[in-house]
């Protein structure tokens, strides 16, 4: 039932699912290649933004709606600047999907720029006059950003060649993809959400927040699910505007309903928690990852640290905490799924930081685009849509299968095995 042939030729084949009691064993690959695979392209003003993803199985229900849905979020957001009144992303879906399904084919998606219409000469791919080459220009590197280390790597003085591709509006495509993946683990149980746990010095108080609670996040203009917290937050964004300055803060992303057996302790590229700190690292502005209480890990004992097992006649096996973020050696433990992403301030400001002309040498002020205050509540979006892709990887890693049916019918297979371990007698 799993995809053979998928695997370089050091893969073991997998067996077949007969039954309950019998499982598709694991491939012993030591580097795999995702089952689940995605690139994007395009510039923040160029024509569009693409994705291509492919290893969806056939039979998805995938609704164009549902995609918009999300870009809607990724959009929003109290402190995003101009750039978000120009656009009303919506995805075009080019392949892969007929009559509201997945036909296992690869998947393509658009979504345009608006605003490239003011930009047609600017980003235009056809040689042009002088002035249109001028025309945006960015010569001052923004401390923070990705223009100096990507002058240096591609030999370009004109940083407007680096920060087209290095922007986070890149975040589209990856969002449309993520919404694919969801899809996925939606029709098989697994829900994923997100919330802001701190803009700046506003925080919500140190505890769990459980995932009811997260109902509240999508009507809060921060993403927040606490509304103290999310006034303060509201006021540390309009404090670094009114100063030209900008905010960071910490998002956290939850996945719900995610099977154990994800991922694997045998080798070290293939841990869950690893491959999800990458996916939440790769985030524009993400500059530190914790899987559960992860930083808090480095100063607590263990006897206050580890989630305890405990055993109900009722509902079988029990873990009264969770602070492991539902991975332990790698491999998911049946609890939710908990990972935080620090997100740095915005490195485009008003009060511009001190930088050079790369031509000249000269000192000079960084460049100064349009740009948003803060990010954060809008990196939680994207934070979803990353673990969405992540864990449906890991999910067809486990099941295999060409289809939505296939990939159920393993899934419960599994759940079956799992129940006689560790559900009730
Ligand atoms: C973004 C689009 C960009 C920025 C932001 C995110 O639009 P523009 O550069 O035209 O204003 O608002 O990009 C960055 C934060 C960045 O560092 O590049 C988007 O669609 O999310």
């Amino acid at each position: 039932m799993a995809r053979s042939g998928r695997r370089g030729p050091s893969c073991h084949t997998s067996a077949t699912v007969t039954g309950a009691r019998s499982l598709t064993l694991r491939n012993a690959c030591s580097t795999i290649p995702p089952v689940l695979r995605f690139l994007t392209a395009g510039e923040s003003h160029g024509p569009g933004l693409t994705v291509v993803v492919d290893g969806v199985p056939a039979g998805v229900p995938v609704l164009r709606e549902e995609i918009d849905a999300d870009l809607r979020r990724r959009q929003g957001g109290y402190g995003r600047g101009g750039r978000m009144k120009i656009e009303t992303d919506t995805v075009e879906i080019l392949s892969g999907v007929r009559h509201g399904r997945t036909l296992g084919s690869p998947v393509s998606l658009l979504v345009r720029n608006k605003d490239h219409a003011n930009w047609s000469d600017v980003m235009s791919p056809d040689p042009q006059p002088d002035a249109a080459r001028e025309r945006r220009r960015l010569r001052y590197p923004r401390p923070g950003h990705a223009d100096l280390a990507g002058a240096l790597k591609y030999g370009t003085d004109d940083l407007r060649n680096v920060l087209e591709r290095a922007s986070a509006r890149e975040t589209t495509a990856r969002v449309a993809a993520g919404a694919l993946a969801r899809a996925l683990l939606r029709a098989a149980g697994v829900e994923v959400r997100s919330h802001v746990l701190r803009i700046g010095a506003a925080a919500v108080p140190a505890g769990c927040v459980d995932w009811e609670a997260l109902d509240r996040v999508e009507d809060s203009p921060v993403r927040c699910a606490d509304a103290t917290a999310a006034g303060a937050m509201i006021a540390e964004i309009d404090r670094a505007k009114k100063d030209g300055d900008s905010v960071g803060g910490v998002v956290e992303v939850i996945a719900r309903g995610v099977p154990p057996g994800l991922g694997s302790y045998v080798q070290w590229d293939r841990r869950l928690d690893g491959r999800i700190a990458q996916a939440l690292m790769s985030i524009h502005a993400v500059k530190a990852v914790a899987i559960g209480e992860g930083f808090a890990g480095g100063e607590t004992r263990g006897s206050a640290f580890h989630d305890e097992i405990l055993w109900a006649e009722s509902g079988g096996l029990e873990r009264p905490t969770n602070r492991a973020g539902g991975l332990e050696g790698g491999v998911t433990n049946g609890e939710e799924i908990r990972a935080a992403a620090v997100v740095k301030p915005i490195p485009t400001l008003l009060i511009a930081l001190r930088s050079v002309d790369l031509a000249t040498k000269e000192p000079q002020k960084a460049s100064v685009e349009r740009s948003d205050t803060c990010v954060v509540p809008a990196a939680g979006v994207v934070a979803e849509a990353m673990l969405c892709l992540v864990l449906a990887d890991a999910l067809l890693e486990k099941t295999g299968g060409d289809s939505l049916e296939e990939v159920l019918a393993h899934l419960e297979a599994t759940r079956a095995q799992q129940r006689r371990l560790a559900g009730p007698r």
